[in-house]
């Protein structure tokens, strides 16, 4: 008989509540914003495990489409803000892996049984519900490998900014580069 246990709820609860507020569209990181044809092209290319830049000129107030190119064989994340929310950041990204919603390659989804209550010894014990990463952050992108994918964001007037990948051990690994604002 499977039952729930307090793990898969506490995790459950975790990420249907988690994720909207760290929902980032503040003066201080800029927002995502629509490509116009004026709007200027910056190419990345990831691998295992780095980006092909480490520092990426903007210009202030400056609206940008990021085309970014994965040809590594793990996933990863192009994700915009300050190194205190990054570092945050990676915390729920390894709470999303350990529940095994994420994986190195890209999202699954996990089965959290429920209790089915007032019935019982009632056959079968309970119900299934497919749980699936909610990696929706307006300020960052997954990439799984062999993909490409685009991203448009409109930086703010000034700032420190950097772009990080955010799954377990890359930012470590030095996937973290800076947005140089001039
Ligand atoms: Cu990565």
């Amino acid at each position: 008989m499977k039952r729930i246990t307090p793990n898969l709820l506490i995790s459950a609860l975790f990420i249907s509540t988690a994720f909207p507020a760290l929902a980032e569209t503040s003066d201080d990181v800029g927002q995502l914003a629509q490509s116009t044809p004026t709007t200027r092209t910056i190419f990345v290319k990831m691998d295992d495990i780095s980006y092909s830049q480490k520092t990426i000129d903007v210009q202030p107030g400056e609206t940008v489409r990021f085309v970014l190119k994965n040809e590594g064989a793990l996933m990863h994340e192009f994700n915009i803000g300050q190194a205190a929310t990054q570092l945050e950041h990676q915390l729920e990204m390894a709470a999303l892996f350990k529940d095994g919603t994420l994986t190195p390659t890209g999202m699954a989804e996990s089965i959290v049984w429920h209790e089915r209550y007032g019935t019982g010894e009632a056959n079968p014990p309970g119900y299934p519900e497919v749980i699936k990463a909610k990696h929706d952050d307006p300020n960052a992108i997954l990439v799984e490998p062999g993909t490409t994918k685009e991203f448009v964001w409109t930086f703010p007037k000034a700032g420190s900014l950097s772009f990080a990948c955010t799954l377990p051990g890359h930012y470590q690994a030095g996937m973290v580069g800076e947005f140089a604002l001039r």
